[in-house]
């Protein structure tokens, strides 16, 4: 069976909620969380490397112990610590730790009641016994309960990053193309649908329920088919013949919102749109090309990031679509990291691999002193890294970096180094890295306060959410990108998959408003750049074209858009 990064990175996560749990050394956990991100983020498939014989490569925060621990795991899909800290714990425990507000002395507090899963949790809320435990209280134990409700209603849904280390090599298997929400490019999908047209389908069937991954098959039809894989993730096959791939396609892409919307435009014409085609009565007249189907209504073809039914019918009607944003239109990127902060690399090596991915420029955003974790650049280090990106540039060629920084906004909206550095600089990046608590109004207050200041041209992921971990803070966006406007400040789509900050209603939002969105990477190495396709991706859901976004302004026309913005 294969082994995907992903795999190895969530047992690396497990790994750390275990010691964390077993109150281990905090340097031991960080270590297992970073190895986590790097190998979770990494495009290289390490398991297939080391079947091929081939050396582990140099990885940034992973030496000997934690190497060896990739070894185990992407040959056996554990490894001995997890299995023994496994057998310390009960099973439904670390499903406690991920609930928000929940750490391991509060983990350990309901371990002691004998609380060891989300069932338990719910049912000791029913019977009032929360808010009796240690350090709990009755607004804790009723925050708790509550997500744990909401964690137990809620199907898994995977990260679209994630997801895709799944569906690409199980429908390459099978020979077929990924449809449904991951076609979409939604930031999270609940499953994998994957079609292949084939006049033949027992053989994809018979491919697809017998891929090793598969640890349940829950449907095995002639044409249709569900398996759950050993990662959790959930898929779909379906198999039509040649002269339906069209319309199935568009089928299985949705949203369903979307199908609905287009089978009524059919209906007023006098046709049956499904998926196998589109009828005027018993005579199919469209349905190859998913293209025909589009045409069959009136419409030019509709690109499936639009396919949310959220007005993409009206504008095809009106000859109004977008041209949506591609990944070619990125000239450069505005947030990236090095290892004078919390990044793995040097600012040259982040130059020479933003130039292998295709881009002209890139500005490195290393963070504030106020992020001690990061070890946040105080003015003296930044300006120590301003003048050794000067020596840079001097002797690069085609790339650019820019002078930037990440700066701190701090609870009171001020921002974490003084205006006389920030002035020296190409570009500041500014943005919220704790107070995520905060009431609305103070929240929002703090946000518009440091956009008016008048050094900030780009504020970075705007609502600070961590898909999956952390909700949004909570903020009056339509007020952020009001001021936005006001001040002539940029807002970023953190194109890390696990942020996607900007969502897509909030880049629609910014793109009405006149607001120019920046597509950042956020990269921490060398690889980073890759994750640019899913900040792309999510602003195509946002209607975004080429002129909304920022960085897919040549240099000269950036560098005059910096220096001039409401100046
Ligand atoms: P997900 O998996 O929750 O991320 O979202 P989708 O959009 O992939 O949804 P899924 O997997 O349930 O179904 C795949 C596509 O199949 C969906 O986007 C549209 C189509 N579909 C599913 N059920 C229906 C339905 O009842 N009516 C219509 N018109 N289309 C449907
Ligand atoms: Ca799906
Ligand atoms: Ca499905």
């Amino acid at each position: 069976m294969a082994v995907h990064n992903a795999d190895i990175a969530a047992a690396f996560e497990e790994i750390a909620d275990l010691l964390e749990l077993g109150d281990e050394n905090p340097f031991r956990i960080r270590a297992y969380r970073n190895a986590a991100r790097v190998v979770g983020g990494l495009s290289l498939d390490l398991a297939a490397t080391l079947a091929a014989g081939k050396d582990l490569p140099k990885l940034p925060g992973i030496g000997e112990d934690l190497g060896g621990k990739i070894h185990e795991i992407a040959a056996t899909g554990t490894c001995k610590l997890l299995e023994k800290l496994r057998g310390r714990f009960p099973a439904g425990i670390t499903d406690l730790l991920r609930l928000p507000g929940v750490g391991p002395k509060r983990v350990r507090a309901l371990h002691e009641a004998k609380i060891d899963s989300l069932e338990d949790l719910r049912r000791a809320a029913r019977a009032g016994k929360l808010p009796k435990l240690p350090g709990f209280g009755e607004k804790t134990a009723q925050r708790i309960s509550d997500a744990a409700q909401a964690q137990l209603g809620a199907t898994r849904r995977f990260k679209l990053a994630v997801a895709a280390q799944y569906a690409g090599p199980l429908a390459k298997h099978v020979g077929g193309v990924v449809a449904g929400s991951y076609r979409r490019m939604r930031d999270t999908v609940g499953d994998i649908d994957i079609l292949v047209a084939s006049d033949e389908p027992e053989k994809p069937t018979e491919r697809f329920v017998g891929y090793p991954e598969v640890r349940a098959v829950l449907a095995h039809g002639a044409t249709r088919s569900s398996v759950r894989l050993a990662s959790g993730i959930q898929a779909d096959l379906r198999v039509v013949p040649k002269e339906s791939y069209g319309a199935a396609l568009h089928y299985f892409t949705g949203s369903k919102a979307h199908n609905i919307a287009v089978r009524k435009l059919g209906i007023a014409r006098g046709l049956k749109i499904n998926e196998y085609g589109v009828w005027r009565g018993a005579k199919r007249i469209a349905g190859e090309a998913e293209q025909s189907v589009y045409a069959a209504v009136g419409l030019p073809y509709i690109e499936p990031e639009l396919r949310e039914n959220q007005g993409e019918l009206e504008a095809a009607r009106a000859g109004k679509l977008p041209q949506l944003l591609t990944l070619a239109d990125l000239r450069g990127d505005l947030h990236a990291h090095t290892k004078a902060t919390d990044g793995h690399a040097s600012a040259r090596e982040m130059a020479l691999a933003a130039k292998a991915a295709g881009l002209q420029y890139l500005a490195i955003t290393d963070h504030s002193r106020r992020l001690a974790m990061a070890r946040g650049l105080d003015v003296r280090r930044l300006e120590k890294q301003m003048a050794e990106i000067d020596d840079l540039n001097g002797e690069l060629s085609g790339i650019t970096l820019l002078k930037g920084i990440e700066v701190d906004i701090l609870e009171d909206g001020s921002l974490d180094l003084p205006d006389s550095v920030l002035k020296k600089l190409d570009v500041v990046v500014a943005a919220v890295h704790g107070g995520f608590k905060l009431s609305r109004a103070r929240q929002t207050a703090r946000i518009l306060a440091a956009l008016e200041n008048p050094c900030v041209h780009i504020l970075a992921h705007p609502t600070g959410r961590l898909i999956g971990e952390r909700e949004p803070y909570d903020v009056d966006m339509l007020a952020v990108v009001r001021e936005a406007k006001a001040r002539g400040v940029a807002l970023e789509l953190n194109a890390h998959p696990d942020r996607l900050d900007l969502n897509e209603v909030h880049c629609r939002m910014a793109k009405d408003e006149g607001v120019l969105v920046a597509i950042g990477s956020d990269a921490h190495g060398v690889d980073g750049f890759e994750v640019l396709r899913y900040g792309v991706g999510q602003a195509r859901r946002g209607w975004l074209e080429k002129k909304d976004v920022l960085n897919t302004r040549p240099l000269a026309e950036l560098r005059r858009w910096l220096a001039s913005a409401r100046r």
